[in-house]
């Protein structure tokens, strides 16, 4: 059985006691978008992170933070949630047999991650407040009770989100030069780009990439440099409005080059409803903010004629059905009869 701890082990910090959980992820695809691309005139990927094991990019932290925190002797797990990681930490620990705690915004939560974190067992708690204030109350209880928290703030979160930068490179044989990442509490940007390094270091690339981070428009804290009291987004992943890793984020996009924009909800849908309708790729709104960030600079200032870029697709789309039938032409019903059949498709 071959997950993050297998694979990227060596780089990662494994004692002999570390349990070496898995549930096969990473190793998702890098998709080359033949059509977007050639429109584009560039060399354009994307990783498509809904591959993993509860569908989307949390599970190659989480796999670490649980298996560190059972090498740790927690009794618990908990976490506050927009809802791809509370789906992954309640598949990691029920994989590993520990209770776990999910704190989630009351009413914000894509229906397919609610139905995750049921399933696998966890305990859900709906919060009746946004993604920050919960997260304040997943930290008190992590000291209050001493219970493991893995949100980004739990530092074995971030290393092992690191593997997909790791295999970016691996596939390309460098590394891109230039990715755009969709960007919400500021980990996984903060991620890719240490594990960028790390690989420059040991040798295995020649060039970092521009990091682009992208934000939706109602929950912009580091487009604006000022945190959302109240943020609001169809892409409910990152409605979030003070990013717990905003000055790694910074860091990470200024030693870059690169820059943080946002994009507005419109923006996202379309750009989620080109990549499904245009490369048969469907990815949830909140990662489909990569690709409409990419059509915006490429709108505003153009793209380097065949430069290698990467676009981040963070979560599957069968997240979110509701963001996705509320957009799409209704279906037909018909009789069950030829004649009626025949009716609809020759219109
Ligand atoms: C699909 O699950 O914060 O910038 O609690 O689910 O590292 O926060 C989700 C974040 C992008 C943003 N795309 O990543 C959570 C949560 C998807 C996401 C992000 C999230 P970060």
């Amino acid at each position: 059985m071959r997950g993050i701890l297998h694979r990227y082990g060596d780089l990662l910090p494994l004692t002999e006691a570390t349990p070496r959980l898995s549930l096969c992820e990473g190793q998702t695809p890098l998709i080359p978008l033949t059509n977007l691309g050639s429109e584009l005139g560039v060399d354009l990927r994307v990783k498509f992170e809904g591959a993993n094991p509860t569908g989307s990019f949390k599970d190659r932290g989480m796999v670490l933070a649980v298996a560190k925190a059972i090498e740790s002797g927690a009794k618990a797990v908990v976490c506050a949630s927009t809802g791809n990681t509370s789906a992954a930490a309640a598949a990691y620990a029920a994989r590993a047999g520990l209770p776990c705690f999910v704190l989630l915004p009351a009413g914000k939560v894509a229906r397919g991650k609610l139905a995750q974190a049921l399933i696998y067992g966890a305990r859900v708690v709906s919060v009746r407040g946004n993604f920050d204030r919960a997260l304040d109350l997943a930290k008190q209880a992590s000291e209050e009770l001493g219970l493991a928290i893995v949100n980004s703030v739990n530092p074995y979160r971030l290393l092992g989100q690191q593997s997909a930068a790791w295999e970016i490179c691996d596939e390309l044989g460098d590394a891109p030069e230039r990715l755009v990442i969709p960007v919400g509490n500021a980990g996984n940007i903060s991620a890719y780009w240490a594990g960028f390094k790390k690989y420059g270091e040991l040798g295995q690339t020649t060039r970092l990439p521009e990091m682009i981070g992208v934000q939706a428009s109602g929950a912009a804290p580091l487009v604006e440099g000022r945190p959302f009291d109240e943020p609001e987004t169809v892409a409910t992943a990152i409605r979030i409005g003070r990013p717990v890793n905003a000055e790694k984020a910074r860091g990470a996009v200024g030693e870059s080059g690169g820059r943080f924009l946002s994009v507005t909800d419109e923006e996202i849908l379309a750009a989620q409803r080109l990549l499904a309708s245009r490369e048969g790729i469907f990815a949830e709104p909140a990662s489909c903010a990569s690709l409409a960030g990419l059509l915006k600079i490429h709108e505003g200032e153009g793209l380097p004629q065949g430069q290698i870029i990467t676009a981040v697709l963070t979560g599957n789309g069968l997240k979110d059905p509701d963001a996705a039938m509320g957009q799409s032409s209704t279906m037909v019903e018909i009789d069950d009869c030829w004649q009626s059949l025949r009716e609809v498709l020759s219109r």
